[in-house]
């Protein structure tokens, strides 16, 4: 696969940008990528999901199911279907757009359709997939419209794809389990770090380490190699070393969300469909992929010269042949041919590394007749042998999967079920909790990995309750029993490790009083019990002597907005009130997969001022972004939210850059004291903090703090919230942001 452009007879001069010139200065186009204008109004974006749900409630789910499954078999002469079935590929489409998310940041992940632009549009694992959006799904998506976006009908797709293939008849087929609901992206994304190889299929993400060394990926990183969905299936490097592919999978998977259980299961089952495609050398016959190809071949790429091009010359990964007897249908056959033989290696006709099984091994199963019996895709009566990947033998050598596999195979039920479980978690884990998932086909089942809400079985309080609770916090405050800034830290804390990423987190389910929430130390753990104490009480003496129930999840957000009603008051501002909607409902312990939650846990928190152990090589700020990016945030929203923390005096264990002699009363202080132009800064403790002396006074603060002042862009902003003529406006952009940040998991709403 060659990544160098076709040539083109007129080469602009590529102008320089401020990247080029300044690499580090802080980017903040990862705040405002692929706005709303950027795509055509009647096309819903990812902020409308009430839109979009109003669309996809008009289409007519049952036909546009015939609809595929009719595609799914009506081969398209510019592209061939193997088998007759286009079934396989679109399984392979649909995977290649889930597997890249990556529990560490909740990013990839097929919610978005983002296997449509670059560079997953061009990675050469996605080779020929823009064939199958192309020949297969396009005319199905110009029929219906915007009723289902691209993302919703490619993982569909691959439903179909199965239910058409685990079913003799298509009459009988029972739909698999499919929440909609996933929003088109318009622009490629700018907050995905996909690695920093400049080149397609190097690996410089494993630092010094060993491949026998399991750690060595670096976070959040979900591939061992640039380009790659997840491992290489020759084998660690192209190296057929089948154990330390396992580690791989293991690796890679886990990052993904999945057990050993689920890996399993969910690579024997695809790979119980289909073929892989390597009729001659990539390098020699295919050309450029769609990002860089010539204009005339329309957005599609990896235009093969061999032979034909397509069907039986078709030329993929450059692997080549089946792993079952049956590629359009499910049965037991990976695993069958998975034990039954011992597997050598070969070489594919492109020159790739794979298994096939051994002559001693093809004469003690009956001779060549009775092993190659696996068909032809496109010539009648040619038989092939079957075929391994080095990865697929990972699942019978490695100690942990051997058993898995050896188990599904004698209870090929139970693998069934497993498969569509795992494939379900696979295509819905970016989804986030049930109440975002559309459609006829959601399962009734609730999955831990959906870190499920509780439904409220009581009366929820109405507004009368939510004043008389909002005095007795506000009574709290007044007795010192709790301050303005523990009821902020804590809100913060609950509602902040919300990610727009894959919708997890936020303060409804209450979680941050549970495990592992709880006791991390950017929530400063005793803070947090001394509120959580005192709402407890509240909570339980308002429940008994009340016909309606507050849940702690509501106080915790009620608590952080009575402390800004005050500091605002504080600030002699008067009285403003901070919207509040009720009905968060308490999750448990039980309903909490600690493991799975510990990668919400910040390691670095500019909002509160915090740098945890295991922070990353990103620098603060860019964590900062980060983070802001994970809550939606614009710029504006950002700067307004960290000066109106710091004032509130929301750090965890810190009063860093708490540039105000009024902790916990609501001013632009911060900003004032931040261009003041009588302050100087000086680094101290090697860079990490900064000393900033006036005449009058001194003060301490971060990078993230001093970052609002030096980079140009974030200045501009806090020159505006500094002015004179800022106060009212401060404020009320303070509130905004925080009842934005707030209501941003509130999907039981709309
Ligand atoms: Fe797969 C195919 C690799 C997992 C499903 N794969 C394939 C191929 C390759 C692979 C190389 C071939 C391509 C061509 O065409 O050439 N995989 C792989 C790896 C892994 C996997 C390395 C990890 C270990 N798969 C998987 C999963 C799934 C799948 C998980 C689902 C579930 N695949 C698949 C399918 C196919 C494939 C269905 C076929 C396609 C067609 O036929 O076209």
């Amino acid at each position: 696969m060659s990544n160098t452009s076709a040539k083109c007879p007129y080469h602009p001069p590529t102008p320089k940008t401020i990247r080029d010139w300044w690499p580090t200065t802080l980017d903040l186009r990862i705040l405002h990528q692929d706005p709303p204008p950027a795509r055509p109004s009647h096309v819903p974006h990812p902020s409308q999901y009430a839109a979009y749900a109003a669309k996809f409630s008009g289409c007519d789910l049952y036909a546009l199911r015939d609809d595929i499954r009719r595609a799914l078999i009506t081969s398209h002469p510019a592209w061939p279907a193997d088998y007759g079935h286009y079934g396989p590929l679109m399984i392979r489409l649909a995977w290649h757009s889930a597997g890249t998310y990556r529990v560490f940041d909740g990013r990839g992940g097929g919610n978005s359709g983002n296997i449509r632009l670059a560079p997953l549009n061009s990675w050469p694992d996605n080779a020929n997939l823009d064939k199958a959006r192309r020949y297969v799904l396009w005319p199905i998506k110009q029929k219906y419209g915007q009723s289902i976006s691209w993302a919703d009908l490619i993982i569909l797709a691959g439903n179909v794809a199965l239910e058409s293939m685990m079913y003799e008849r298509w009459e009988e087929a029972e739909p698999l389990w499919f929440g909609g609901g996933r929003i088109d992206a318009f622009a490629p994304e700018e907050d995905v770090f996909w690695g920093n190889e400049g080149e397609w299929l190097k690996d410089d993400r494993h630092g010094e380490r060993e491949r026998e060394e399991e750690t060595g990926l670096k976070k959040p990183l979900g591939a061992t190699q640039m380009g790659l969905i997840y491992v290489n299936p020759e084998g660690p490097g192209g190296n057929p070393d089948i154990l330390s592919s396992a580690k791989d999978i293991r690796e890679t998977f886990s990052r993904m969300g999945m057990t050993d259980l689920e890996t399993v299961a969910l690579i024997a089952g695809g790979h119980t469909f289909g073929k892989t495609h390597g009729a001659a050398n990539p390098s020699e016959h295919v050309g450029a992929e769609p990002e860089g190809a010539p204009i005339e071949e329309m957005g599609l790429g990896w235009k093969n010269k061999y032979k034909s091009g397509k069907g039986p010359d078709t030329i993929t990964s450059g692997l080549e042949g089946a792993w079952t007897a049956k590629p359009a249908q499910w049965d037991n056959g990976y695993f069958d041919n998975l034990f039954k033989y011992e597997w050598t290696q070969s070489k594919s006709p492109g020159g790739a590394t794979q298994w096939i099984p051994s002559d001693d091994s093809i004469s003690a199963s009956g001779g060549m007749d009775a092993v190659a019996i696996v068909p032809d895709a496109h010539v009648a009566g040619v038989k092939h042998l079957p075929i391994m990947f080095t990865t697929d033998l990972a699942l019978r050598y490695d100690p942990i999967y051997g058993p898995i596999s050896k188990r599904f195979h004698m209870n090929p039920d139970e693998f069934k079920n497993a498969f569509k479980r795992a494939w379900y978690k696979l295509c819905h884990r970016d989804m986030g909790p049930k109440s975002r998932h559309l459609g006829p086909w959601v399962p009734k089942e609730d999955f831990l990995w959906m870190d499920p809400i509780p439904l409220a079985r009581y009366r929820i309080i109405d507004q009368n309750d939510i004043w008389e609770l909002k005095n007795e916090v506000l009574n709290l405050v007044h007795s010192s029993m709790l301050s303005i800034s523990d009821l902020v830290k804590v809100a913060w804390g609950a509602a902040s490790t919300y990610r727009c990423t894959d919708h997890r987190g936020g303060a409804n389910g209450g979680r941050i009083r549970l495990a592992p929430q709880r006791d991390w130390e950017v929530n400063d753990p005793p803070t947090l019990h001394k509120v959580l104490n005192k709402l407890e009480n509240l909570q339980r003496s308002f429940n008994s002597n009340n016909n309606t129930q507050v849940s702690i999840a509501d106080l915790i957000v009620l608590g952080g907005n009575v402390a800004i009603e005050e500091a605002a008051r504080q600030s002699g501002f008067g009285d403003i009130e901070v919207s509040f909607v009720p009905g968060r409902t308490d999750a448990s312990q039980s309903e909490t997969d600690i493991d799975s939650f510990n990668a919400l846990r910040p390691t670095s928190d500019g909002f509160r001022n915090y740098e945890g152990p295991g922070v990353e090589s990103m620098l603060p700020e860019v964590a900062l972004l980060d983070r802001a990016h994970f809550l939606t945030l614009t710029a504006p929203e950002l700067v307004v939210l960290v000066g109106g923390l710091r004032v509130l005096n929301a750090n965890t264990n810190s009063s860093n850059g708490v540039l105000t002699n009024r902790p916990g009363v609501l001013t632009n202080d911060f900003f004032m004291h931040l261009l003041d132009l009588n302050t100087s800064w000086v680094p101290m403790e090697g860079g990490k903090l900064y000393k900033g002396t006036s005449p009058t006074q001194s003060w301490i603060a971060s990078r993230i703090d001093l970052i609002f002042a030096s980079n140009s862009q974030l200045r501009a902003i806090s020159e505006a919230y500094a002015c004179s003529d800022a106060h009212e406006h401060f404020i009320k952009d303070f509130v905004n942001a925080w009842t934005k940040v707030c209501m941003l998991d509130r999907f039981d709403l709309s």
